[in-house]
């Protein structure tokens, strides 16, 4: 299987944790593409996604494109039940929360961590005041939720990770940036959950320089 993906981006990340996660990793053959440089820009890639984004994974029979579906995919075709459960509960669990990030949660950390920490990392400006006022007060009200479900469980869907972990938690090294300016003060239990989730044997591996430097 061929893999498109790229460095620092928490959309490859998840992907790629679960490849680890489900012992695939090495049979893998990675294509770790430099965004700004253009290198994404490629026939492959365009003939697997017509979108042109990462990450990417070529199967043979299957082009799988977009993170979360992905992983799912590849968790159901390996079987691997317990950390994505397949009886109607925990997958609407998973599902559930997987929306729920797309919408609502990462939808208003990626625009506060791109400016506070992506922009300026990749030389592409400063951080925009307003934009990331804009999106903080969206951040709060959805952090707060995913507080208070952290408060008497380790993980997403209880005492154990799952794949929903790795999509809702997959912004968790820029969160946990000094620069990043996510309250995460005021989130007790989100803030224990990223650094639980840092210490985990597949995420931990998949921190690029960038991100691992970031979690420190
Ligand atoms: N919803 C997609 C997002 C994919 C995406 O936007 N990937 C970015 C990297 S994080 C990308 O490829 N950007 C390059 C471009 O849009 O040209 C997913 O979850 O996979």
């Amino acid at each position: 299987m061929k893999l498109f993906t790229t460095d620092v981006s928490p959309n490859c990340r998840r992907v790629e944790a679960v490849l680890h996660q489900l012992g695939l990793y090495g049979e893998t053959d990675v294509h770790r593409l430099n965004l700004l440089a253009g290198e994404h820009q490629r026939d492959d890639l365009r003939a697997a996604n017509p979108n042109v984004k990462l990450p990417t994974l070529v199967l043979g029979d299957i082009n799988l494109w977009e993170s979360n579906p992905t992983m799912i995919y590849l968790c159901d075709r390996a079987g691997a039940e317990t950390f994505c459960p397949s009886d109607s509960r925990g997958r609407f669990e998973i599902l559930r929360w997987m929306s729920w990030e797309v919408q609502h949660y990462n939808r208003a950390l990626a625009d506060i961590v791109w400016e506070t920490v992506a922009k300026p990392g990749f030389g592409l400006g400063d951080p925009d005041p307003d934009k990331i006022e804009a999106a903080m007060g969206n951040y709060c009200r959805f952090a707060a939720v995913l507080n208070d479900h952290l408060a008497d469980q380790d993980y997403m869907l209880g005492a154990q990770p799952t794949v929903a972990d790795f999509a809702v938690g997959a912004y968790s090294a820029l969160v946990l940036h000094p620069q990043s300016q996510v309250p995460l003060a005021d989130f007790p239990n989100v803030k224990a959950w990223y650094v639980r989730l840092e210490d985990l044997p597949a995420w931990a591996k998949t921190a690029s320089a960038p991100q691992a430097a970031a979690a420190e």
